[in-house]
Formats: structure tokens, C-alpha cells, sequence
């Protein structure tokens, strides 16, 4: 079955973009490879940052499940800025149960997840079964969805260090290509230019956290870990000027890209 794409309209004509597609027309356009992890607690204050650096951006990553003041009305006014500035919204849930609960925690609930994210993230651990539980959700909505798969994390010690689990999640975003754009990951994972490989742990300043956090710089992450999209928290939003900080990693991010990618 064929996922849906998005009808745009330019020029008085529709056309559909299919969501990996449109990443990439987005990255281009705006010049971004910018994701902007908001992991704040409040819906509110992420509505007016994003209206800050929704130019700079070409994701905007949430964890809805930390918010105090959820509520669909507040989401949906998110989603409507995410429109206007033309940037992706991804809820970094780490899916990670079997297929029929995945199923559920994506599409019920208080967040009701598919009606509004773009992308998720998912935890290949259970198997592709977790990936074929999601994509029969997103088949209930007439929008394009997509998902991230978890192959390696940045923080110490990650059970995810280990060449065959990543091979595996590697083998399922092959065959779950639709429904799969790309990877959170910490290096180059395939040779195509298929997948979108987004990096977190990227900071200026910073080399790590107090709780197992390890950063390397914007350069680093495209050059050494194989980014495409970086993912930035704390640099961005613990800055005394967000705007600027944001702009400053949208700058260096797209022209290490640039250079290094050969775009
Ligand atoms: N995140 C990581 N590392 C990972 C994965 C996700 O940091 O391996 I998978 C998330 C956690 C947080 C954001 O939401 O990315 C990074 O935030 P900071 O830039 O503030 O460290």
C-alpha cells in the first residue's frame, strides 16, 4: 500500500511530495540541516520559540510527554507554524513495545502522536514487527508519515555499540523503505543517499553532560559521525540569544554539509 504524500499548491497547480522527499527540498531550500530539540515543558513556550527560529530550522524535535500543558488545540498550533515556516515536526517518542501496542501508543491516548508528527522515532529492539505496527497506523491518516530508526545513541556506554543490532535495524529500514526515511545514528550507516542519517549530541562548547552526554561539534558530527541533519538541545536553548545561537548552528551546519556532503 502506498503511504500518502502532501498536496501543495504552486502556482494553482497540486502537486504531492512523499515526506522523504520533502525533507530534502526543505533542507535545500531553507539551506538547513538544523533540527532543533525543544525539550522543554511547556507547549506554550515551544509554540513562541518556534516561531524565533522557525526560519533557521528544518525540524523541530518534541518529547510531547514531558509537556505540563498539553492539549490538541495548542499542538495543532504548532503544526500550523511547522506549515508556515516549512519544517518538519518530529516527536521523538522511542517507540520500542511490539507491533499491536506501538500501534496503539502512536494512535490513542492523550497525544494522539499520528495526527500530528511528522516523524517519530522507534527503537528497532523488538524487531520490524514494531515497524510494520506504526505504518499500518499512519495508514489511518491522510498525510505523509515517517519514521527515524534508533541504530546507535550518543550517550556512554549505549547498548546500541554493537555491529550486528545495527546491521539489523540497518536490513529493516531497507525493507520498510517507504515508511522509513532515515536514522538517528552516530556514523555513515549506508552508502546510498536514500536514508537521512540525523546526529544528536552536537555542541560548540560542550564536550558532555553530567549524565553520560557526548557532544561533538557540528563539523565533527557530518564529518566523523555522518550527519546529515544535526540535532542540537541544550546549545541552542540554554544560549542567552536562541535566535542568534540557532542561527549560528544553521550557518555552520549547512556549510560543513555542503563541503563535506558535496551537495
Ligand atoms: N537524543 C540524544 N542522543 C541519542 C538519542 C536521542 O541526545 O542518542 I536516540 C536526544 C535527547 C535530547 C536531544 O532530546 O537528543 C539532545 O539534547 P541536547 O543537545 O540538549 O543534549
Amino acid at each position: 500500500t502506498q503511504l500518502p504524500t502532501l498536496n501543495i499548491e504552486i502556482e494553482n497547480k497540486t502537486i504531492s511530495i512523499p515526506i522523504r522527499q520533502r525533507f530534502q527540498t526543505i533542507m535545500k531550500e531553507k539551506r538547513s540541516n538544523l533540527c532543533l530539540s525543544a525539550d522543554l515543558t511547556n507547549l506554550d513556550e515551544i509554540i513562541e520559540l518556534s516561531k524565533l527560529v522557525g526560519s533557521n530550522i528544518c525540524m523541530l524535535k518534541i518529547h510531547s510527554d514531558i509537556l505540563t500543558d498539553f492539549s490538541l488545540d495548542k499542538i495543532q498550533q504548532l503544526k500550523d507554524i511547522s506549515r508556515k515556516f516549512n519544517f518538519l515536526l518530529l516527536e521523538d517518542r522511542k517507540f520500542a513495545d511490539i507491533g499491536n501496542t506501538v500501534k496503539l501508543q502512536y494512535t490513542k491516548g492523550l497525544f494522539r502522536i499520528v495526527e500530528w508528527a511528522d516523524l517519530v522515532t522507534v527503537h528497532v529492539l523488538p524487531g520490524e514487527c514494531i515497524v510494520q505496527g506504526l505504518e499500518q497506523a499512519a495508514q489511518s491518516i491522510n498525510e505523509p508519515r515517517g519514521c527515524l530508526l534508533i541504530a546507535q545513541m550518543s550517550s556512554k556506554g549505549a547498548f546500541t555499540d554493537n555491529d550486528d543490532y545495527v546491521k539489523g535495524v540497518v536490513e529493516c529500514a531497507k525493507k520498510y523503505s517507504d515508511f522509513v526515511i532515515g536514522f538517528i545514528s552516530q556514523s555513515r550507516l549506508t552508502t546510498t543517499d536514500k536514508f537521512l542519517h540525523c546526529t544528536p549530541g552536537v555542541h560548540l562548547n560542550n564536550t558532555g553532560d553530567q549524565l553520560g552526554q557526548q557532544y561533538v561539534t557540528p563539523r565533527q558530527a557530518i564529518d566523523e559521525r555522518g550527519a546529515d541533519i544535526l540535532i542540537v538541545g541544550r546549545a541552542i536553548l540554554d544560549s542567552i540569544n536562541r535566535a542568534k545561537t540557532a542561527e549560528e548552528y544553521q550557518q555552520q551546519g549547512y556549510q560543513a554539509y555542503e563541503e563535506i556532503r558535496k551537495i
